[in-house]
């Protein structure tokens, strides 16, 4: 691999390109009008211009990324997160026109996808499941048989869904019948596909994933957990590892579980699952993330180990650094926060602008993963996310302490931000006792 074509922007292009560079391979940027003047393009051997602002004009759009490797000479694509990272047919598109897609194989993405389909893989595996339906539900009328089966609360859920859309909870028959009606509705809207599952709805849950690597060798290991449980409306907002929840007896049953649904899917590169894990210790997949994520970076703080360097090796048909699971050690601890351009009073809502001040913090323990800078216009077509701010330290209160100390240190003028939240959470005394389940930020009263 001589030459990467990274299809994404903003931070996770820079984390790419600077993977890139410490394996000597180039790199080709791709940009839409809105992003001319961004740092990706700067920092990248080459650039190309690839549409107008909106999206489907440009990282969206397939053939224009794929004459933009083409013209390029780019041997490999990235597609970082997002945009068109789990689309089955972009991953398709590259190894149809002979690029390595730098990241498992379509069929792989195709299938966890599906989500009834992923569950079943995942069933075949050994890995528990939530009680629900095997596969699709074809009507109310079966929907309602599952539900007395398996009791009351259920949860429907969108065959095409994923991320929290298309889902309904109900409590009772009545709630049901209405709730698979509006669910089936939705998903037909959003997806295109009115397919519907069904599971037994977990009552506040923490949601804890697993990070994965596999190359084509036959290595899989797992990396340990991530504590993603402190979201609002399904995007997260704090990271961690490890989580206060998992202690090393459960962290080894879910690393085997996961270890064992990559190898029965054929899974090769980077990816995650997500568990839903209840406060009796039990857990159950939900989904497959066959990305590299946003908060990947609390999991290479802890292991040392460079995950997008990783997920470059694999797919130029390199084993893993480090293949056995025995090499593979987490210390201390790491916290990530994701800054974005929004006001957070205001219900989230997106404040694009320009950054007329800018003073990153630094020190002992202090990563920043970002691409903005002084005099740099935060765009309205994208995501708000400014900057990852992630702090390491010996133990859990070492590193919520740097990352408070950091978080002081950092200045933004120009857009609102969501530091104040961050502050509020971090000093909250359930964070500060690890006592976080997914209705956390509910109970903030930032949401309706
Ligand atoms: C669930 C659940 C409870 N029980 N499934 C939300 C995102 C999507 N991946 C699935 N989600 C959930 N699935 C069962 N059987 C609760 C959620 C859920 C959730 C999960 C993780 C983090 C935050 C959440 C917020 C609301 C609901």
């Amino acid at each position: 691999m001589k030459k990467i074509l990274i299809a994404n922007r903003g931070e996770i292009a820079l984390r790419i390109i600077r993977a890139a560079k410490d394996l000597r391979i180039n790199t080709v940027a791709v940009f839409s009008e809105a992003d001319e003047d961004s740092l990706h393009v700067c920092f990248a051997d080459e650039s190309v211009c690839i549409g107008k602002s909106p999206p489907n004009e440009s990282y969206l759009n397939i053939p224009r990324i794929i004459a933009a490797a083409e013209v390029t000479g780019a041997d490999a694509i990235h597609p970082g997160y997002g945009f068109l990272a789990e689309n089955p047919a972009f991953a398709e598109a590259c190894e149809d026109n002979n690029f390595i897609f730098i990241g498992p194989p379509s069929g792989t993405i195709k299938k966890m996808g599906d989500k009834a389909e992923a569950r079943k893989v995942m069933k075949e595996a050994g890995v528990p499941v939530t009680p629900g339906s095997d596969g699709v539900v074809q009507d109310i009328k079966e929907g309602l048989t599952i539900a007395e089966k398996i009791k009351y609360p259920v949860i429907v859920k969108a065959v095409s869904g994923g991320g929290g859309r298309g889902m309904r909870i109900a409590k009772n028959e009545l709630e049901l019948k209405a709730g698979f009606r509006m669910a089936k509705s939705e998903a037909q809207a959003a997806f295109g596909d009115n397919r519907l599952y069904i599971e037994k709805f977990i009552e506040n849950p923490r949601h804890i994933e697993i990070q994965i690597l596999a190359d084509s060798f036959g290595n899989v290991i797992h990396l340990g957990e991530r504590e993603c449980s402190i979201q609002r409306r399904h995007q997260k907002l704090t990271e961690e590892s490890p989580s206060t929840a998992v202690d090393k007896k459960l962290r080894e049953a879910m690393g085997k579980a996961a270890v064992a649904g990559t190898r029965q899917l054929g899974y090769q590169s980077a990816g995650t699952f997500e568990f839903l894990l209840e406060t009796n210790g039990g857990f159950y997949f939900m989904e497959m993330n066959t990305r590299i994520q946003v908060e990947h970076t609390v999991t290479e703080m802890v292991t040392d180990i460079d995950l997008v360097s990783e997920q470059i090796r694999i797919a130029g048909g390199e084993p893993i650094l480090t293949p056995k699971q025995n090499q593979i050690h987490m210390r201390g601890h790491s916290i990530e926060v994701r800054i974005n351009a929004e006001d957070h009073t205001k219900g989230f809502t997106p404040r694009p602008g320009t950054i007329n001040a800018l003073h990153f913090p630094g020190g002992p323990g202090i990563r920043i993963d970002s691409h903005i800078y002084q005099g740099y216009t935060v765009p309205p077509h994208y995501d708000s996310l400014l900057l990852k701010l992630i702090s390491h330290g010996t133990d859990r209160e070492h590193s919520r302490k740097r990352l408070l100390r950091a978080l002081d240190e950092l200045v933004i003028r120009g857009v609102p931000t969501t530091i104040p939240i961050h502050k509020e959470i971090l000093k909250h005394p359930d964070f500060k006792e690890g006592k976080i389940n997914t209705g956390f930020i509910k109970k903030l009263g930032y949401l309706p």
